[in-house]
């Protein structure tokens, strides 16, 4: 279970990133949830690409970027540049679907669209053979850091709709799933279809608690 987890960087102390991604290494984590909101696509803007670019150099996890933004060539370049492993970028800004997946691809990087929660299916219709995986919001994009929003009710009826979406199209796509992912859900996420799950405030950086004990009793629970 464990190496389906993406802990999500903008969730941990911004002040260390550094200290908290190595406990993640240690706690033996096997990616990174890179978030780049633009400001505009969402009112929020957490982290730079210098940042991440830094951070490049700091550990060996591989960096699973998820841009949000309402312009995608700069920070989709930049991302690659720095040493994405997979990237994807919202349906709903992009103007040039498959010619920026196919790009991804020629550049070695695991191409990928991200879906906000009401955004619908049919949107993937030719897309879905050109990703590696789909990334679904469970809630809006980039307002994560604002308390009131919960999982959509259809978020369940969503995913298994998509994941009978790529078994009748006979693909290999993997379902990251994204935004208020806790512990106790990961069972009915995965039975689902979820093959990834983003780990945010609601599942290791919640609390008072030092990092490494959330893991320890995360993984205590999912034993
Ligand atoms: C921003 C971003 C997400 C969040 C994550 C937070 O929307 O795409 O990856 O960082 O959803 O998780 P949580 O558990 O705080 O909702
Ligand atoms: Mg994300």
């Amino acid at each position: 279970m464990l190496e389906m987890i993406s802990p999500s960087l903008i969730c941990m102390d911004l002040c260390n990133l550094e200290r908290d991604v190595l406990v993640l290494e240690e706690a033996g984590l096997s990616m990174l949830h890179v978030d780049i909101v633009d400001g505009y696509f969402s009112p929020s803007l957490p982290m730079g690409l210098d940042v991440v670019r830094q951070l490049r150099k700091k550990t060996e996890l591989p960096f699973d970027c998820h841009v949000m933004a309402m312009e995608n060539d700069f920070i989709v370049e930049q991302l690659v540049d720095i040493g994405a492993s997979t990237l994807c970028f919202h349906v709903e800004t992009e103007r040039h679907i498959a010619r920026k997946l196919g790009q991804l691809r020629k550049c070695g990087v695991g191409p990928g669209v991200a879906l906000a929660p009401a955004t619908p299916l049919s949107t993937l219709e030719y897309a879905l053979e050109l990703c590696d995986f789909v990334l679904l919001m469970m809630i809006n994009p980039g307002y994560a850091g604002y308390g009131g929003e919960s999982r959509y009710d259809f978020m369940l009826r969503k995913i298994g709709d998509l994941k009978r979406m790529i078994l009748n199209h006979g693909l290999d796509v993997r379902i990251e799933l994204d935004g208020r992912v806790r512990t106790e859900d990961l069972k009915e996420l995965r039975a689902a279809g979820g093959d990834v799950f983003v780990a945010g405030t609601s599942c290791f950086f919640s609390g008072d608690r030092p990092l490494a004990e959330n893991i320890r009793l995360f993984k205590e629970r999912i034993a």
